[in-house]
């Protein structure tokens, strides 16, 4: 993908949240893609092939919607969907091998922590970084602790690929993300926990300058 475009792209990245309590999957994409949301993630640590169906389903109404579609962790997921990308943790799979299973064209993401992981990281065959906590948060279990918006700022500064901020981030601070670096924001509960989803990914979408349907 053009870098251009696929900064565009990662401007508004809504990943799913495997434990909302009255979401689907499913449901909360629709929601992400009709406030303007420009690239969704499925994310599920307790994915079992039971869920298959939604996966091919998310996978269609992004395609419909010509928003590109990142599978968490799970390389061979991705290519059984024929998602646009994955994206690896530190301790996951090499993204050398999600080049090799998925294509030169898939979007391949890794998280980085700081600016040391940075420098010890093989960025050859990724195309983006994720990079945080940014802020607190308490939707992902094993988060480590919170890097603050200076380490954002350095991170992006040595970063030769676009870098996605993710942890804690809401419609009010989604701005000192942009503002330190960041080509996009990543959200999860800022939607999926919000009183009014629909209203708190609208507001999401306007601090990201995106459109809503
Ligand atoms: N990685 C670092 S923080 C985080 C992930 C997946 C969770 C972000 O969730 P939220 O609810 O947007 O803070
Ligand atoms: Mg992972």
């Amino acid at each position: 993908m053009l870098s251009g475009i696929l900064k565009k792209v990662l401007r508004f990245y809504f990943i799913t949240d495997d434990s909302a309590p009255d979401l689907s999957h499913l449901d909360q994409v629709n929601i992400a893609i009709n406030a303007g949301a420009t690239i969704i993630q499925y994310r599920n640590k307790a994915f079992a092939l039971n869920s298959f169906e939604e996966v091919v389903a998310i996978r269609k109404l992004c395609a419909k919607s010509y928003i590109p579609f990142i599978v968490n962790d799970n390389i061979l997921l991705a290519k059984a969907v024929m998602a646009d990308g994955v994206h690896l943790g530190q301790e996951d799979e090499d993204p050398t091998i999600a080049r090799s299973v998925l294509g030169p064209e898939a979007i391949i993401g890794i998280s980085v922590h700081n600016p040391e992981e940075l420098k010890k990281t093989d960025l050859s065959s990724c195309n983006y970084i994720g990079t945080g906590p940014v802020f607190p948060t308490t939707t992902k279990a094993d988060t480590q602790k919170v890097r603050g918006l200076s380490n954002l700022e350095a991170v992006a500064k040595n970063s030769p690929l676009p870098v996605v901020a993710i942890g804690g981030i809401t419609s009010t601070n989604a701005a000192s993300c942009f503002e330190h670096g960041a080509t996009g924001i990543a959200v999860i509960s800022a939607i999926t926990r919000a009183e009014d989803p629909e209203k708190n990914a609208r507001k999401l979408s306007q601090a990201c300058g995106c459109r809503s349907l």
